[in-house]
């Protein structure tokens, strides 16, 4: 067991023993069941289609495309347009020098980073695995899902609903090991990032852009007439060493300055704190439309390395792998080489990356946390907050997590919560504890906000309770008060209560919330009676619902694995999740 086993000396002191050991890897026995999701399915209209379908649609299309291409090509319309169109405008711009190094290595890391990021990103989606077009993630109302109908006759939870997935494609293939999956794709997004940046200032300083840029609206015919070509089983010739042919530069130019920024903003608005920051555009471009468009861009990109590596080797490959991997126009078999490297390079990343994320869980959580707290700060900063109207209150919520189930908290359902008391202590001047009937004489705020579900769903509903900055007001938090911990009467996935806590700046926010109402009616016991957290500004998993006690903190790294909160501990989520 790691450094998080035991509780430290002074851990937890309102909640002494509460804390379940959290280990620094993931034991296979002591995580969430593996749950098989199904075949992906997409729906037209009214019914739902196997995915796997479109690809034999796919290739009986292509190949009586084919056929009608070599029937046709010696007619003469087709070859006046050939001839006026041979493939690429004739003033197209060439480039000088072929292949220069530091672009033939930024291509083998975008390849490495883009492989994890779509892995991690496979897993990601493998929590939640369903997309919709509408805001309000009502099941039977997705576009696309690998798992089956949402049972209607009991509970069912966002994380009933997570499915596993193969290690080998997953990163790290269990069931909702998002923590772990989020900081392999946000890291290796930075990467991304990073190395995309560099390569669009060294594209423009150098000239090489001239490759990609369309400059002539004969891009358009002439991509076509390179298709053609393709398809006709007669290939244009490769001149790619000093230009590329009007399908490749339109190809090439939609991934690299189309697909790629598309990602880049689709993925920051699916958080909470740019989601928040986006006013009126949110209405409309909000969290499943960005996470239905970050999926297709993925698509693309999974169809542009099919093609685009197809076409590698059907196009000459001894040439294209002497321009891309060793940066010769003709050479003998250095590309070849060199690539197979890189390939086993690749290979054996591949599969070291899930066991490694297994053993090594806290290690990567570490990591990640290192590389990304900075941004998270970032992201964090000002007054990010959206409100909502009536009508755009959700009409399904889903709901999440363990509910309680311990004696305690079924003899305060039974009589109504009348026996409940909410204790405020700590670093506070003024410890205090408040019924039900207390909170509620204190000044109420409604606010009608969107959920967000590290998962990847969400909901709009109007929440109703006591500012928190009026209830620490009522205690008066010590100078050396940093954090406002929130302990929960339910277990978390692996046992133990569930807590978290929240920066007492952050908990000074207009928008941060003692709930008592949800909808206008006292929380159910689903959605977390008798008190739950809102805090606008970070993902669902911190705000605490069935909340026991509040302790105010000057650090967190005494409770529980030290992390910040239970999810942190036991699923290495990350303690500042703005996105
Ligand atoms: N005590 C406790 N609070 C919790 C959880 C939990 O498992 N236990 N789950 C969190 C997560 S992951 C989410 S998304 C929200 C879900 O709230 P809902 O059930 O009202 O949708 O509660 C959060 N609060
Ligand atoms: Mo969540």
């Amino acid at each position: 067991m790691g450094s998080g086993t035991n509780p430290r000396p002074g851990a937890g002191q309102e909640r002494p023993g509460v804390f379940a050991p959290a280990d620094d890897r993931v034991h296979l026995s002591r995580w969430l069941p593996p749950r098989r999701g199904t075949l992906p399915y997409l729906r037209l209209g009214r019914r739902w289609f196997p995915v796997l379908w479109f690809i034999p649609i796919g290739l009986v299309l292509l190949a009586a495309a084919v056929a009608l291409a070599v029937a046709t090509r010696d007619l003469p319309g087709i070859q006046a347009f050939l001839a006026r169109y041979p493939g690429a405008p004739r003033r197209v711009a060439m480039v000088r020098g072929g292949f220069p190094g530091w672009l033939r290595w930024q291509h083998v890391f975008n390849l490495f980073f883009l492989v994890f990021i779509i892995r991690a990103g496979i897993q990601i989606l493998a929590d939640h695995p369903r997309l919709y077009w509408n805001r309000n993630c009502t099941p039977g109302t997705e576009w696309f899902r690998f798992q089956a109908e949402v049972p209607k006759d009991r509970l069912w939870t966002a994380k009933d609903d997570s499915v596993s997935l193969p290690g080998w494609l997953g990163i790290p293939g269990l069931r909702h090991s998002i923590g772990l999956a989020r900081w392999w794709h946000f890291s290796f997004d930075l990467f991304w990032v990073l190395n995309g940046a560099v390569f669009y200032v060294l594209l423009f300083a150098t000239g090489q852009w001239r490759r990609l840029v369309p400059l002539h609206w004969a891009v358009f015919p002439n991509a076509i007439s390179t298709a053609y070509q393709y398809l006709s089983l007669r290939f244009p010739a490769n001149h790619s060493w000093l230009y590329y042919n009007s399908l490749q530069q339109l190809a090439y130019f939609i991934t690299v300055f189309v697909a790629a920024p598309l990602a880049i903003v689709t993925g920051l608005m699916q958080g909470p704190a740019i989601a928040n920051r986006l006013g009126a555009l949110s209405r409309h471009f909000h969290r499943q439309a960005a996470r239905s468009w970050h999926f297709l861009v993925l698509c693309w990109f999974l169809f542009f390395i099919a093609v685009h590596v197809a076409m590698v080797f059907a196009t000459g490959w001894k040439d294209n792998l002497n321009h891309m991997f060793y940066g010769a126009r003709h050479a003998g078999l250095q590309g070849l080489a060199w690539f197979a490297l890189a390939m086993a390079v690749l290979a054996v990343m591949w599969l070291a990356a899930t066991p490694v994320t297994l053993h090594h869980a806290r290690w990567v959580q570490r990591i990640g946390h290192v590389l990304l707290t900075p941004l998270a700060r970032l992201i964090e900063r000002g007054d990010a907050h959206v409100e909502y109207r009536p009508s755009d209150i959700s009409p399904y919520f889903w709901p999440n997590g363990a509910l309680p189930d311990s004696p305690e908290y079924n003899a305060l359902v039974a009589d109504g919560f009348a026996g409940y008391r909410l204790r405020v202590t700590g670093l506070v001047e003024a410890p205090a504890t408040f019924s039900l009937g207390d909170l509620r004489a204190m000044p109420q705020q409604r606010q009608i906000t969107e959920h967000f579900c590290i998962q990847g769903w969400s909901g709009i509903a109007e929440w109703g309770g006591v500012p928190m900055r009026d209830l620490l007001a009522r205690v008066r938090p010590l100078p050396a008060a940093r954090y406002a911990v929130f302990y929960s009467f339910g277990p978390g996935t692996d046992g133990g209560e569930y807590y978290d806590a929240h920066g007492l700046r952050n908990m000074g926010h207009r928008l941060s919330l003692l709930a008592l109402d949800m909808n206008r009616r006292p929380l159910s016991v689903v959605h977390g009676a008798p008190l739950r957290l809102r805090c606008e500004n970070e993902l669902g998993f911190k705000l605490v619902k069935w909340i026991s006690a509040i302790e105010l903190v000057a650090d967190y790294r005494h409770l529980g694995a030290g992390r910040g909160g239970y999810p942190e501990d036991h699923e290495f989520f990350g303690y500042r999740a703005p996105i």
